[in-house]
């Protein structure tokens, strides 16, 4: 039994890869999470009493940052503040969690010589032209767009140079889009979705040409599991299910499983930057650490997540007024 501090797992991704660990492992999760916004205790619900211990707090607090390592094995690094647009409306709490939170985690890290995996996004590397052939591999450049995506490269770098400088035993993968449940209804996917399910037409930003490579939470979850027990210290790994789709087929997507003609949709104000594709190699990951995707059916994985929205009103309802509000004020 080894014991995992999970941060960031009261969110989206990390609150999956926690369902994922308990079902796959008999570890011991404690998760630290300050419970923002996007942070929801109901998406750890039903989870056994025994094996996770919840500590609401910030990464960014040395001393109890520095408590929590002391009890743990392996550290995972999810916590961020994870939504561009947001990051366009107010930089600051992506430098303080993104930045000045890891690097909370990585003195920790050094002091206590812990195991820490970093979670970071394929978005670190800027965007593709949508007819360019090539996709992100480990040796592309970085060109972060946003505050967001910037601050997440700025957290890769830290992570890379306390490896070099310090030996600190720490790897680092970056994923594409990911979908699936307890995404928070800001996002593009949750947001359609709940959108339909209040009779709101979805909203596509700007012309909807935009690419993005899907892959399920649990794909992503399944993958970081690989790299805890087989990842060389240092390395960075992409994670990709080779999912690439076009933002207006996702939302005809949505209409066409949820019953409503295909072109219900609105297009609305683009986000300012807007990247233009995302898409990952994740050969390396397969290859050396022999790692594969099990939904293969973007459709089928989409049909599910739209189950469990309708399933689960109370879950998201209490936070889509006001997403819907904030969005509005800005023409989206
Ligand atoms: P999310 O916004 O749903 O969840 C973030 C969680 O971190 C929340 O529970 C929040 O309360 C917590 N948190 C925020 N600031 C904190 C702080 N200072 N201290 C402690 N906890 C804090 O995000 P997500 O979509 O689940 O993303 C998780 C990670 O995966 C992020 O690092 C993100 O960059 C990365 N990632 C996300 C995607 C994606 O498609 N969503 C893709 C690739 C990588
Ligand atoms: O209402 C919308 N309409 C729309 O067209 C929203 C919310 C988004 N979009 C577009 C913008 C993007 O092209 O859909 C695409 C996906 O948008 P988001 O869900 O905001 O994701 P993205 O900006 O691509 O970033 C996501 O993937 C990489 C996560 O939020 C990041 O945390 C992760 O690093």
């Amino acid at each position: 039994m080894r014991r995992l501090l999970v941060t960031g797992g009261a969110g989206f991704i990390g609150s999956n890869f926690i369902h994922h660990v308990l079902g796959h492992t008999d570890h011991h999760v404690t998760v630290l999470d300050k419970l923002t916004y996007a942070g929801n205790r109901a998406s750890l619900a039903g989870l056994p009493e025994n094996r996770i211990t919840f500590v609401e707090g910030d990464i960014a607090d040395g001393p109890l940052v520095d408590e929590l390592f002391a009890a743990v094995n392996d550290v995972v690094h999810y916590a961020a503040e994870s939504h561009n647009d947001n990051s366009l409306n107010d930089p600051r709490p992506f430098v303080d969690t993104n930045i000045i939170g890891t690097y909370t985690l990585l003195e920790a890290a050094r002091k206590y010589d812990r195991r820490l995996h970093h979670i970071s996004t394929d978005e670190v590397y800027g965007d593709l032209e949508l007819d360019d052939p090539a996709r992100f591999t480990e040796s592309t450049p970085y060109n972060p767009s946003s505050p967001y995506s910037s601050t997440k490269a700025g957290s890769d770098l830290l992570v890379r140079a306390w490896v070099r400088s310090f030996g600190v035993r720490a790897t680092i993968s970056n994923c594409s889009n990911n979908y699936g449940p307890y995404q928070h209804v800001e996002k593009f996917i949750p947001r359609q979705i709940t959108n339909v399910l209040r009779g709101i037409r979805p909203k596509l930003y700007g012309a909807g040409e935009n690419v993005r490579d899907w892959i399920h939470a649990d794909d992503h979850s399944s993958a970081v599991m690989t790299i805890l027990d087989k990842g060389e210290m240092g390395e960075t790994y992409l994670i990709g299910a080779d999912g690439e789709k076009d933002n207006k087929t996702v939302v005809e997507l949505i209409l066409d499983l949820m019953g409503e003609a295909r072109d219900a949709y609105d297009h609305v104000t683009d986000r300012a930057g807007h990247d233009m594709r995302y898409a990952i190699d994740s050969t390396k990951l397969r290859s050396t650490l022999g790692w594969s995707p099990t939904y293969r059916d973007f459709e089928a994985g989409l049909e599910a997540t739209i189950q469990w929205y309708r399933d689960h009103e109370d879950w998201w309802a209490p936070a889509k007024d006001g997403v819907e509000a904030f969005y509005a004020s800005k023409g989206q």
